[in-house]
């Protein structure tokens, strides 16, 4: 049996199982919507919450809740709540710690539409924002203000792949009891955990490294007490994001093999990063794991590892950039990313294109800014790809 002095990996493999009635070795689909009570004094005793159990699934359901529970085990927290979308999650996350003449901060260059809840949605429900540059956590100080529920970090950035010292926002934070929560999307609890370092709350998408087969959509929170992970719960029993059985079947699944896919896509990262950053070609490589990020300290300071997350910009700027994307045959032209196969994306014409071109400046977000997502095939072959596409230009 795991428990949570386990490895990390006996932990993804094995937390969150439970024995059914069979002895399935894997946690089954229970593809239903609504479960059947004993007797009248049972279903009353499960809504009155004096007894454990199912009810309906959108308030929880068993093949979920086993993925809660690995979810919780990989991030050293308390519980974990899944969620229909990372988006989902975000949104659940937002609507349970603010309310009208509340004021949030968060770094400017987050994932684009976790910044457009806030300024289109949030800013309707009388919600006040502030974006800064989190990698400066005096900056962070200085945004604080009397009405602050929260502080909301994204490290590593996505796409301008940014750092912050969550240690020390959340050492700032909690001097005015501000809770801090953290997109971890871009480490995945193999390289970084947020919750180790301090923060309160710890966001994923699980569509990303965490199911890491580009086959579901789908969001979690992980926390560090019941009351939090209660209030939480009530917002996604209201809202009504909830994951469904199947999809958490699937990330339940892809869980297992987290930390061989994410160090196999890292080493391959670290071998292309350091190609492109000699290439004529290339203007520019911004990826953790090289001397010439600003922040290669913090990273090996509060990450396991570097990852296999990049952006670069290639000598020419938009247009050579866009002759690269055309031209490349084994990367996809795709959003999304920590899956298996490599993704090139245009983060300014395609996921941050909801932004406003002031946004995407104040985030670091360059036209000419091409976002890699590094998979888990041979390497020779993913350099191979960018030669030829380079060599295009
Ligand atoms: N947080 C980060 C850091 C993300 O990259 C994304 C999605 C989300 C939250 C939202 O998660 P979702 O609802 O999509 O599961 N990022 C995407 C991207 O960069 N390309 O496509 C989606």
């Amino acid at each position: 049996m795991e428990n949570n002095k386990s490895g990390f990996d006996t932990r993804a493999v094995h937390a969150g199982d439970f024995k059914d009635q069979f002895g399935a070795v894997v946690t089954p689909i229970y593809q239903t919507s609504t479960f059947e009570f004993r007797n009248a004094e049972h279903g009353a005793r499960l809504f009155a919450g004096e007894e454990g159990g199912f009810i309906y699934t959108r308030i929880g359901n068993p093949t979920v809740r086993s993925l809660e529970k690995k979810l919780a085990a990989l991030e050293n927290g308390e519980d974990a709540l899944a969620f229909a979308s990372g988006m989902g999650a975000v949104s659940a996350l937002f609507a349970t710690f603010l309310g009208q003449g509340d004021h949030i901060v968060s770094t400017a260059a987050v994932y684009g539409p976790s910044r457009g809840i806030l300024e289109t949605y949030f800013a309707r429900f009388g919600v006040a924002a502030t974006f800064i540059d989190t990698s400066d956590p005096f900056a962070v100080e200085r945004a604080i203000a009397n009405n602050t529920k929260l502080i909301y970090l994204e490290t590593p950035t996505n796409p301008t792949i940014k750092l912050t010292d969550i240690e020390q926002v959340a050492a700032i934070a909690h001097q005015y009891g501000i809770p801090v929560a953290v997109d971890n999307t871009f480490a995945s609890p193999v390289l970084q955990n947020p919750l180790d370092l301090g923060a309160d709350i710890v966001l994923h998408s699980l569509t990303k490294f965490i199911n890491g087969h580009a086959d579901m959509v789908g969001g979690a929170l992980i926390v560090k007490d019941r009351e939090t992970f209660k209030r939480l719960h009530k917002t996604l029993a209201y809202f009504g994001a909830n994951m469904d059985p199947h999809q958490a079947y699937l990330v339940y699944r892809g869980a297992k093999t987290l930390s061989l896919r994410v160090l196999k896509a890292q080493e391959n990262a670290q071998t292309i990063a350091r190609w492109l950053e000699q290439h004529p070609k290339v203007e520019w490589v911004r990826y953790p794991g090289l001397k010439s990020h600003p922040q290669h300290e913090l990273a090996e300071r509060q990450m396991h590892g570097p990852g296999s997350m990049m952006s670069f910009g290639v000598k020419g700027g938009l247009q050579a950039g866009k002759k690269l994307m055309d031209s490349v045959r084994l990367a996809k032209l795709a959003v999304s990313l920590g899956g298996v196969e490599t993704l090139i994306q245009h983060p300014a014409s395609m996921t941050h294109a909801g932004l406003t071109p002031e946004a995407r400046e104040q985030a670091g977000i360059s036209d000419e800014l091409i976002r890699f997502s590094v998979g888990i095939e041979d390497a020779e072959d993913i350099l191979a790809d960018l030669e030829q596409a380079l060599e295009k230009i």
